[in-house]
């Protein structure tokens, strides 16, 4: 018998070792461990310690190398046993035979295959009764008629393989076995490139790194660093295939997780808990995977218009008396009493009510923070929001059915269950009374991983295999609750161990809504840790960089993965948060922040504390981006409507181009605007590519043809470097101070004309402030054309409101848009030409 075991185990080692090391799926993800050919092979798995230098047998951080133990070919999987058709697609069930290492294997399972729409199909596995995500999905009716897709099952093992009609597989999950225990599921598939976006949020390049790269998710309050779980949990990622096509995959789930990037390329997703439910988007272009993706986690709310002027901000404006030319003064917990939220301190902002009504009188805005964590210990009948909130029981509780108390920045806190409707009435209330006292007109919602200054609670957790679970993901800590609460803590929907990442999108959503309610106007909210559908509700900011010349490089990464996440009001703190930035870092930064959906400057530097000179620079920025309002709000509305990218990816625009696929130093405003900051300290010149075409300088007119190069751009310290694509009509305006609409102030029209003399553009109008203007038809919408040169314009939408304060009210032209002949075409376009040659030409409108 030892004979035949040994036998047996050669041939499987010969098998083992025909596994190329890129298709070597990690048997023993446990980390911490050094694992030996026991362990290993008592898993049933083969073992080859790789030979790169690369690999490593413990894994210390995310970087993993070569899985030194990993699964033979035939590792037990499930079996499809049977499959029926349904309206929408189909149903199988499935049976696995052999447990796995892992406990509690469900060893039945069904799996439903839904053809939700021509370009996107769901799986899941309805039959158990498990933990779902509460974010509500569309819900298909019928069967798509025309699907781009086919589906094929392997049966034995079970296997999925999604091919698009007209090129093949863009997915295969028979590369890896499923695994389907009660607190680890695991789903591998084979990917058609390397080229792999999302999956956020991670600090990394845009383009993911797929050399055994593991990135973690479970909502963390961290400073933002490499192979580190970070604020909020996105699991979803976009893919390239061959020839330009795209696709998406969206795991609907909220448990502590892994996602695993292997050279092969392939990708493993490792939860642990949960169910299997995804979604695969089409596309087929990179845009429309993302279009398809909003449409199913929800569009992003059409921001109130001052959301998108110069905010500023600062932890430690020690009294309520400094401000500067802004559109929106911030406070950080500064202005609290003790850090009590809903409280301010009234020896050193005693005036803030004053304030804020000052700030109201010159037409700007004021947004405060608010942390969830409520204090627990104040005298009894002092602090409403505590009393209350025990009164109405909206506090998280531990194990025990008792409430949970952390350590936040007020000390001693409970922690709101925002999953429970009755804390959102309770939010309100709060928000209400404060509000009437001090009128602020946004919220920044900070600390809602939920941060806790302890691990757990005041009294630890207890031990559970929640707390404990069999296997745990890369966080950082090493445990569930590490800087939170208990994974065993209790919540009105589930325990925590399932909502964790999920705190911060229902916090926005109880926020947005009270926010609604108070002032009737589009709410403000902007917030640290995100899930799929925050774009609902908030905005996000980057978190705690540094003011460092690499912080600023990385946030471009951020912002544009999270356009890809539905989330396109995004920026990051602007000059770095935390250290003291130079001068030349804080002009670039505020020039290319500029350019940030969301702009904000939170540090102790903001510009009035530089020389005449930057001072100058970061003004000029801050004006250009003014000037530029009408098309970003236009891309807003494009956000909202279609889930478009508002600060966009040039592979977005130019999919064909695999010398785009990488870019993350330069990217768009919507289609034409391509923004080149300079990066690195000490130059003034900035490389940067241009996709093949003609291509304008914003300021000069001048053109360029390129076949798709690099090329070398003048860049001095006041100059961020600009550039309209070809066919292109940008609608600018004459900045003001602060931000909208000056009425009376001329709207421009630049058209970048493409070798046939035609540009097209639009303009997305209304009041800017009220709820729901584009789905109560009170708004304008413009669309713009040049034909060989001669301009004319479409007017969409006539509606608009008839109380709206701005030039909305008076903008709409029956006459003039039409009629008016202030634009006059002189102009003779000479394509391909690097002569200095205006091709692009202003039109003014005067309204
Ligand atoms: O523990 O409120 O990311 O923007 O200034 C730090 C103080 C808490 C973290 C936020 C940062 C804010 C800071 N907060």
């Amino acid at each position: 018998v030892a004979y035949l075991i040994s036998l047996l185990s050669a041939s499987r080692r010969e098998a083992c070792s025909l596994i190329p090391e890129a298709w070597r799926f990690d048997c023993y993800p446990e980390r911490g461990v050094v694992v030996t050919r026991e362990l290993c092979e008592a898993r049933n798995c083969c073992f080859i310690p790789a030979s790169s230098p690369s690999s490593s047998a413990t894994r210390p951080s995310g970087r993993n190398g070569i899985p030194w133990c990993f699964y033979p070919q035939d590792f037990p999987s499930y079996s499809l046993v049977s499959i029926n058709d349904t309206s929408l697609g189909q149903k199988g069930t499935l049976v696995r035979e052999v447990k796995t290492y892992y406990p509690a294997d469900i060893l039945t399972l069904e799996v439903e295959i839904r053809h939700e729409t021509d370009t996107r199909l769901r799986i899941t596995d309805p039959s158990n009764s498990r933990f779902e995500v509460p974010i509500s999905v569309p819900t298909a009716t019928k069967k798509a008629e025309s699907p781009v897709y086919t589906i094929e099952f392997s049966k034995q093992p079970f296997g999925l393989i999604v091919k698009r009609s007209s090129t093949g597989a863009v997915l295969n999950t028979t590369v890896a076995p499923l695994f389907y225990a009660d607190q680890f599921l695991q789903l591998s598939t084979s990917l058609q490139s390397q080229f792999i976006y999302g999956l956020g949020e991670h600090r990394s390049t845009f383009l993911h790194d797929v050399h055994w790269n593991t990135l973690t998710m479970w909502a963390r309050d961290v400073p933002p660093m490499e192979q580190t779980n970070l604020y909020g949990a996105h699991p979803f990622y976009l893919a390239m295939e061959d020839g330009g096509n795209a696709h998406g995959f969206f795991l609907l789930n909220s448990n502590a997780m892994d996602v695993i990037l292997q050279p092969a390329p392939a990708l493993t997703w490792r939860t642990i808990g949960g169910i299997l439910d995804f979604y695969v988007f089409l596309g087929p272009d990179p845009a429309s995977v993302i279009e398809q993706y909003v449409e199913v986690i929800g569009y992003p709310a059409m921001p109130i218009y001052w959301a998108l002027g110069y905010h500023l901000c600062r932890w430690g404006y020690h009294t309520s008396n400094s401000t500067w030319e802004v559109d929106v003064q911030w406070n950080d917990i500064d202005y609290m009493d003790q850090f009590l939220d809903f409280t301010f301190d009234s020896t050193k902002f005693g005036t803030l009510p004053d304030l804020v009504k000052d700030l109201h009188a010159h037409d700007q805005r004021y947004v405060m923070i608010l942390d969830p964590g409520i204090s627990s210990v104040q005298p009894d009948g002092s602090y409403w929001p505590y009393d209350e909130g025990l009164r109405r029981d909206v506090f998280i509780k531990d194990a025990e059915g008792k409430t949970l108390i952390g350590k936040v920045w007020p000390g001693l806190t409970a922690y709101p269950d925002f999953s429970d409707d009755v804390t959102h009435e309770w939010w309100h209330e709060n928000l209400q009374r404060f509000h009437e006292k001090v009128p602020f007109d946004g919220l920044w919602i900070d600390m809602n991983e939920p941060s806790n200054f302890l691990d757990g609670s005041t009294n630890g957790c207890p031990s559970s295999s929640l707390e404990n679970p069999p296997y745990t993901p890369g966080i950082l800590g090493g445990l569930l609750r590490a800087k939170t609460v208990c994974a065993t803590a209790q919540q009105k929907q589930s325990i925590h161990y399932n909502m964790h990442s999920l705190y911060g999108l229902m916090e926005a959503k109880a926020s947005a809504s009270a926010l609604k309610r108070i002032v009737a106007k589009r709410p403000f909210v902007i917030s640290r840790s995100t899930f799929p559908s925050q774009g609902m509700y908030s905005g996000h900011w980057l978190g705690d960089n540094r003011s460092q010349w690499k912080d600023m490089y990385t946030s471009i990464a951020g912002i544009l993965t999270f356009n890809l996440l539905g989330i396109p009001l995004v920026g990051a703190d602007i000059c770095g948060f935390s250290e003291e930035p130079q001068e030349e870092l804080c002009v670039r930064w505020t020039q290319l922040g500029a350019f940030y959906p969301f702009t904000r400057n939170h540090n102790p530097q903001d510009p009035t504390a530089f020389s005449p000179l930057a001072r100058t620079a970061m003004k000029q920025a801050l004006l250009l981006r003014y000037s530029l309002y009408p098309v970003l709000y236009t891309l807003f509305h494009h956000a909202h409507v279609h889930g478009h990218t508002v600060a966009r990816p040039i592979m977005f625009e130019f999919p064909k181009d695999v010398k785009t696929y990488g870019i993350d130093k330069q990217f768009l405003w919507g289609k034409s605007l391509l923004v080149t900051p300079v990066l690195d300290p000490g130059v003034d010149y900035v490389d940067g590519y241009f996709p093949e075409g003609l291509w304008y300088d914003y300021y000069t007119g001048d053109s360029l043809h390129s076949k798709g190069e690099d090329l070398r751009l003048h860049a001095p310290l006041d100059k961020i470097n600009l550039h309209l694509r070809e066919g292109s009509i940008t609608p600018t305006q004459a900045p003001n101070l602060t931000l909208w609409v000056s009425s009376g102030q001329p709207l421009h029209l630049v058209s970048a004309l493409s070798d046939d003399g035609s540009a097209s553009g639009d303009l997305f109008w209304d009041d800017g402030e009220s709820i729901d203007t584009y789905e109560n038809n009170l708004y304008s919408y413009i669309i713009f054309n040049v034909t060989q040169s001669a301009a004319e314009q479409a007017v969409n939408k006539t509606d608009i409101l008839s109380s709206s304060k701005v030039v909305a009210a008076n903008m709409l032209p029956n006459s003039c848009l039409f009629t008016c002949p202030t634009h006059t075409h002189t102009h003779t376009h000479t394509p391909h030409t690097h002569t200095h040659t205006p091709h692009t030409h202003s039109i003014s409108i005067y309204f």
